[in-house]
């Protein structure tokens, strides 16, 4: 629903269609020691941002292979893109990539991309692991969670046309059922979600210096595996419950997962309100394919590793009234219209969703409903369409340390009126649409915090958007490779939100690979992006003490939409301690009438003119409608020159659409004496 009025959106912005854009090569040397990464960077260069995951990540692109390095490259609907760190392994049959364990290990996760079938809907293909020679196992890859094509809400269909040809599209900068003679549509159109990842425990535990090889067998039937990342990690012995608890096979649950345990959990969750005892889910995989209402309960698993709760996507003979047409695996909360559920606490296992397709008004989520005065925690949510989407009112909702991988829409959203509530801990990857939300529609969201989260290659939107709300916190969070129509942070008055009121909070976070181009309006987006489409932004916004590495384009825009540029303004906006390491372009791009301050914003390796300052294109005498309010203590730049120097202010039209992009170097550590 949200991105369908902005890609019908076009933009008198852009005169004309510009080339794809790629940045040239800065790929680590290969090595056969252990090359640990942070959503490939240095761990140095992200301490204390992002989550705490029990894994160590390795990029295949710095690991042994006798494949083929893709990438680095940033355009959208290609395989580098998409890949962490914008580059991944390409492995032909017979090839293989090797990794060396950093830390002890008993278990991995490799993500990969294999090709769809050539009418769509996917393939499965074997991938062989061996420790140190030996082999091991043969993975079973699959494409059938992955590549998605043309325009939103996207197609499996990889010979469709058009799904929507009164529509405008970037690719003719034309409305295609309007243009005479119709523009030709390469096929597949717009091909994305490629990755997909699979997790695997291993035999026993291997030690730092053992050697895991993944190789695409010589038979294989896919014509190439691409492997982007491995993780590894040492998973602890299943958990049991620290009372006596209701166990769910007692109730005929089945942990083989052959036949389907959701009648059981039902009654194991009634006679466990009945006796004020928390449920348990030994170790197993249990079928699930609908949701399990939950209120007033404790779930607990023995781990996301051991207990699996698992579904298959069933279509409905009848509509249901929330709208959905099909159902899944997932817990909910009861709708807040049904008074919602509260004190339910969900912990240690993994749901793993069958979800294909993006179909808006489905509840196909792994946790839904509201879910007031609960926690969740520990668990691995894997190919549903949204991680955990919750719509309010509600209040009082902890979500620490889960991992939500492989999304068809967004990680989390905290939908309608929730309030006091917390992400923290929580690793994101490969969602579809925004990784970490807050959406005010309706009633606003308030006094929420996201902190110490990674969010890595959303393959649509932002790794961490707002949409309205007050008094809300976005702190110590880590976010990379965001790839289209969206970036690392936004804050938007968009999708019918409330205003944003009160406060705004963006502090200590790290961007990285953020920035990205916006096909739709054919310019750079800013690692942050703040956007005034539907109203004035004008609460007070704190953007503190975070880092922006290597901005593709910019490290931050504040911008509105042409045919409302001089209804909507942005003001008070305030950017202080924050760090600026590498910009294809500008460190600011101003594109909205409004004004902003700056304190102790240090930048370098500025790859255009510090401020790119449009204003709201009236280009007067008197200067752009936007003001930047220097504060002191703005230092560094690039090769125009300190990047906010006198002469930009207070407000010096800038304006140019355009730039030549200069790809800056790798981040490195920062001379904390500039
Ligand atoms: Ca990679």
């Amino acid at each position: 629903m949200k991105f369908q009025e902005f890609l019908s959106r076009t933009s008198r912005f852009v005169l004309c269609l510009t080339a794809s854009y790629a940045l040239p090569l800065y790929a680590a040397p290969q090595t056969d020691t252990a090359s640990v990464t942070r959503a490939a960077l240095d761990p140095s260069l992200v301490d204390d941002r992002g989550a705490n995951a029990h894994f160590v990540e390795q990029e295949a692109e710095n690991a042994v292979t006798d494949g083929t390095i893709i990438g680095p490259a940033r355009t959208a609907y290609t395989l580098p893109a998409e890949a962490s760190g914008r580059a991944a392994v390409k492995l032909l049959p017979g090839q293989y990539v090797e990794f060396t364990l950093p830390k002890a290990a008993n278990a991995i996760t490799v993500r990969y991309s294999i090709p769809d079938s050539p009418t769509g809907g996917g393939i499965t293909a074997p991938l062989d692991v061996s420790v140190n020679g030996r082999s091991l196992v043969t993975m079973t890859l699959t494409s059938q969670y992955s590549w998605l094509y043309n325009q939103y809400p996207f197609s499996n269909d990889p010979n469709a046309g058009l799904l929507f040809p009164d529509q405008y599209i970037t690719e003719c900068a034309c409305v295609p059922s309007a243009t005479t003679p119709p523009p030709i549509i390469t096929k597949p159109f717009r091909p994305n979600h490629f990755y997909d990842e699979q997790r695997l425990l291993l035999d026993h535990r291997y030690q730092p210096g053992d050697k895991i090889r993944l190789t695409a067998p010589a038979s294989s039937n896919a014509a190439w595996t691409v492997i982007d990342l491995l993780d590894s990690e040492l998973v602890g012995p299943p958990q049991h419950p620290d009372e006596p608890a209701v166990n769910v096979q007692l109730f005929g649950a089945d942990p083989t997962g052959q036949r389907d345990s959701a009648d059981a959990f039902d009654t194991a969750i009634a006679f466990a309100k009945l006796r004020h005892r928390e449920v348990y889910l030994p170790p197993g995989t249990y079928q699930v394919n609908r949701h399990i209402l939950v209120d007033n309960v404790t779930i607990e698993g023995a781990g996301n590793w051991y207990t699996i709760v698992k579904g298959h996507q069933v279509t409905l003979s009848t509509p249901l009234p929330d709208g959905s047409v099909h159902t899944g695996v997932g817990f909910y909360g009861k709708y807040a219209a049904d008074g919602g559920s509260s004190n339910v606490h969900l912990s240690g296992f993994a749901i793993e969703g069958d979800v294909r397709e993006r179909i808006d008004s489905d509840q196909v989520n792994g946790i839904g409903g509201a879910l007031s005065n609960s926690t969740i925690e520990g668990l691995y949510i894997h190919r549903t369409k949204v991680g955990m989407w919750f719509d309010g009112p509600m209040s009082n909702l902890t979500v620490h340390n889960n991992i939500i991988v492989d999304q068809i829409a967004d990680g989390i959203n905290f939908h309608t009126g929730v309030t006091n509530s917390a992400v923290a801990n929580t690793f994101v990857r490969n969602t579809g649409d925004d990784g970490l939300a807050m959406w005010s529609d309706k009633i606003e969201d308030a006094n929420n915090t996201f902190d110490h989260n990674t969010v890595q290659t959303p393959v649509l939107a932002n790794g961490i958007a707002l949409y309205g709300g007050t008094d809300n916190t976005i702190s110590n969070n880590l976010v990379a490779d965001p790839i289209r129509e969206g970036s690392g942070l936004q804050v938007g008055s968009r999708f019918g939100a409330q205003p944003f009121t009160g406060s705004l909070w963006i502090t200590n976070n790290t961007t990285v690979r953020s920035g990205p181009f916006e096909l739709n309006w054919n310019i750079g987006l800013g690692a942050i992006w703040i956007y005034a489409l539907e109203g004035s932004i004008n609460a007070d916004i704190e953007v503190v003490g975070n880092s922006f590495l290597d901005n593709t384009y910019n490290a931050i825009m504040l911008v509105s939409d042409f045919p409302v540029k001089d209804l909507y303004t942005i003001t008070n906006v305030h950017f202080k301690d924050d760090r600026v390491d590498g910009t294809g372009t500008s460190v600011v791009s101003a594109r909205v009438a409004g004004s902003a301050s700056f304190e102790n914003v240090d930048a370098r390796n500025v790859g255009a003119v510090g401020v790119n300052n449009c204003g709201s294109f009236h280009f007067t005498p008197a200067g752009s409608e936007f003001t930047l309010i220097a504060l002191g203590s703005n230092d560094g730049g690039g090769t125009t020159g300190p990047w906010l120097a006198p002469w930009e202010l207070p407000n010096t039209i800038t304006c140019d659409d355009r730039p030549p992009v200069v790809p800056p170097p790798p981040p490195y550590p920062w001379d904390t004496s500039l």
